[in-house]
């Protein structure tokens, strides 16, 4: 942090949040980062293959819990989704709770508009009133929504994993003051399991989460006119047991200097860019960081090997 108050910083915040976590003694980058273009076709990618399995577990059972879902919650009240989504899932919510109102928060405005003009092509008759927000920082939901009775959030996907241990409980009793009393809200977590089968759906052997991680450095060249050779690094994937977290990592397969934004970086052989990390929850953990956040736990949905949960929550 200290760094990038250093007087030779760029003005461009990526530039500048950049070079503070390669000058830092531990380098490391925001995974924020990863999701340029590219990037997220890599993640959609990474989801296609046979070692990443949370994204087709939690589809499995949002095929089986629906119908529970909507019994608890009751239908035609307000659904807010933490990310916008014009994915299936997002569609099995909508055909299970039938809402009046659906608001999807997003920081990509260009994302969501697409997102809301396919939603609304699919269910003419529902309100669509998006927010284009950073839900890390404190978001406002429209008059429309507070006033409805039956109100709900969504947050699939496993996302609440990106944030550190301590952030993740500020998102959920932020979200708690957002969505107001009486308000449910449903959130995916990824659950601790074998570490081989964590490592594994973070070191696919088709080697695509690998270029998503490297795609990082592409990036760097291409917007900070950094010279980074792409090959003189790899991926690695690593299970931080104390931390319950899977966490990506290149490493520098030799000793190097890179150029970038107006610096030289200098890389030890072996030295590390950490550049995501992916926290794993049990049902206890998550309940407990969910009722240290002001919620109670309504249901919990898993699937028959248990690597994945869904959460109810009740405010
Ligand atoms: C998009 C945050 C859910 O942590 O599993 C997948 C990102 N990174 N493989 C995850 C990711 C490498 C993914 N999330």
């Amino acid at each position: 942090m200290q760094a990038a108050r250093k007087k030779d910083m760029p003005d461009d915040p990526f530039a500048q949040d950049v070079l503070s976590g390669l000058t830092a003694k531990d380098k490391w980058i925001s995974s924020k980062w990863l999701y340029d273009q590219a990037g997220s076709q890599l993640f959609e990618d990474i989801t296609q293959t046979r070692d990443y399995y949370p994204t087709r577990t939690e589809a499995a059972i949002f095929r089986t819990m629906m119908g529970d879902l909507a019994d608890i919650t009751g239908t035609g009240g307000g659904v807010a989704e933490y990310g916008s989504g014009a994915s299936v899932k997002t569609r099995l919510l909508i055909e299970a709770v039938k809402p009046q109102l659906y608001v999807p928060l997003d920081i990509a405005g260009e994302f969501m508009e697409e997102a809301v003009a396919e939603l609304s092509e699919a269910y003419p008759d529902l309100a669509i009133a998006p927010v284009v927000a950073d839900f890390t920082q404190p978001v406002t939901l429209p008059d429309a929504f507070n006033r409805l009775e039956r109100r709900l959030g969504f947050f699939p996907g496993s996302t609440i994993g990106n944030f550190e241990a301590g952030k993740a409980g500020e998102f959920l009793a932020r979200v708690h003051r957002t969505l107001g009393d009486g308000a449910y809200f449903l959130v995916c977590a990824d659950l601790v399991k074998d570490r081989d089968v964590l490592r594994r759906a973070y070191d696919d052997s088709d080697g695509v989460t690998a270029a998503f991680n490297l795609n990082l450095l592409t990036r760097f060249n291409r917007e900070l006119g950094a010279d980074f050779d792409e090959a003189a690094f790899h991926h690695e994937a690593v299970w931080n047991e104390e931390r319950s977290r899977i966490e990506m990592h290149l490493v520098s397969d030799k000793d190097q200097s890179v150029h970038i934004a107006g610096q030289e970086i200098d890389f030890a052989s072996g030295e590390h860019i950490h550049t995501e990390n992916s926290h794993k929850y049990t049902p206890e953990t998550m309940r407990e960081m969910a009722e240290g956040a002001g919620w109670t736990v309504d249901r919990v949905w898993t699937d028959a090997r248990d690597w994945f949960g869904v959460f109810l929550l009740k405010a």
